[in-house]
């Protein structure tokens, strides 16, 4: 595999590997790759942010922003350059003069932005909490992998070419059940210098408890206990390596971490009713201002009230409820009426509104669910090739009974 050199390509690959347990939709905004990342972050006392010029050559940063607020940005000033291969620190002081920036960090963890002069995302880092004397860097230079170090380097390489970190976590069973325990299992990045990893979790809040992970069939293993009540399991992990190099899953744990609920909800009678895979001239998304011909899933509600589906999830893998939760602050979008339907866009354009997915349905056949909002499933089905602008839909709705149509209705009755 390429080494990933800048943070979003692993993140989305973490979170996929991670079913949607971290968030990489809080900021969906694409970063390019210029080649210069904001590579240490120190937020307590004097703070400062180290960029880290990755390129055989020098380049100017003149007119570039740097900012953790989108309404003030901090311009670099003209004729500004960082060597190749080198470093430039940025004092955040508020003092807004020289490479003395406009703001200040917040020790207890927030995000900071990096654009080009002509206003392109180059790089976005969100750190967690660090304590006083504790940096937050990329390590090496320039990767994508992540660690807390109580040792800052600023403005010099921060060294530590073999610095233990998480490539990705699993649960089983991933929808836990009562009294069921769980095991959390984590694949390293690298196990070289590791000196532990350990698990943190809490039940219904409260203070963690922690947990050694061991070593089990090659990966380290946890069981988390099991829970007769209703509540929320909170969970994350911690690797830390001989070099006292502290990187975290979720990254930015404690402030995000990865959760399970438990609940006794009646699952709402909602069907997947009808969808549509390949679609060129079937029916347009005109969210964007222009016609797009996506695809889209129909929502049924069968039931006696109306349901509200924000919060609950659709996918297009029964092995991965969690992939797109539907926004739970618009019910006015989200809600479907007794008898009524709503259409989903598999469009892969979450950007474009809280009713657009972030994947698309395959042509060859795969699935399609709506999951509630702790992965319990409401409804899945499995579809086999599909053609164009034909869609599959049950007959009459809510029904077991599955056919194709020629005339697609959606948003409305099949019948
Ligand atoms: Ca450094
Ligand atoms: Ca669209
Ligand atoms: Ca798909
Ligand atoms: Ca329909």
């Amino acid at each position: 595999m390429k080494r990933l050199k800048f943070a979003q390509p692993l993140v989305i690959a973490c979170c996929l590997l991670l079913f949607a347990s971290c968030d990489p939709l809080d900021d969906t905004r694409p970063v390019t790759d210029e080649g210069i990342v904001i590579n240490e972050i120190y937020a307590s006392g004097e703070d400062w942010v180290e960029v880290y010029n990755n390129l055989e050559t020098s380049v100017n940063i003149g007119g570039y922003f740097i900012y953790d607020n989108e309404a003030s940005k901090y311009t670099v000033p003209a004729g500004t350059t960082v060597p190749a291969k080198g470093f430039l620190v940025f004092v955040c002081n508020d003092l807004a003069t020289g490479l003395n920036t406009n703001f200040k960090l917040t020790s207890a963890g927030e995000t900071v932005y990096f654009e080009n002069a002509a206003g392109k995302l180059i790089d976005r880092v969100e750190f967690p909490a660090i304590s006083a004397g504790q940096s937050y860097g990329r390590y090496p230079d320039g990767s994508s992998n992540f660690a807390i170090s109580g040792t800052p380097t600023r403005g010099a390489t921060n060294g530590g070419s073999q610095t233990p970190a998480i490539l990705s976590t699993t649960r089983e069973p991933i929808v836990p059940g009562f009294n069921e325990t769980v095991t959390i299992r984590a694949t390293l990045v690298s196990t070289l210098g590791l000196t532990g990893v350990k698990i943190y979790y809490r039940f219904n809040g409260g203070s963690y408890t922690s947990a050694t992970m061991t070593i089990q069939s090659g990966l380290y293993t946890a069981t988390l206990p099991a829970q007769t009540v209703v509540g929320k399991m909170e969970y994350y992990l911690e690797v830390e390596g001989s070099n006292g190099l502290k990187s975290y899953e979720p990254a930015t744990a404690p402030n995000k971490v990865l959760s399970y609920l438990l609940n006794t909800d009646p699952l709402p009678q909602l069907f997947i009713n009808e969808f549509l895979a390949v679609n060129t001239s079937c029916c347009a998304d005109n969210s964007s201002g222009t016609n797009e011909f996506d695809d889209w899933i129909e929502i049924y509600n069968a039931g006696a009230t109306p349901v509200n589906i924000g919060g609950m999830y659709v996918s297009d893998n029964k092995a991965n409820p969690f992939k797109y939760q539907i926004p739970n602050d618009q019910p006015s979008l989200t809600t479907i009426p007794v008898g009524g339907f709503l259409i989903i866009w598999a469009d892969n354009q979450p950007e474009q509104g809280a009713l657009h997915a972030d994947f698309a349905l395959s042509s060859a056949g795969e699935d399609v669910g709506i999951y509630y909002i702790d992965g319990r499933t409401i409804n899945d089905y499995t579809f086999g090739a599909q053609s164009e602008n034909v869609s599959w839909g049950r007959t009459t709705n809510g029904t077991s009974t599955w056919k194709s149509f020629n005339t697609p209705t959606p948003g409305q009755s099949n019948n």
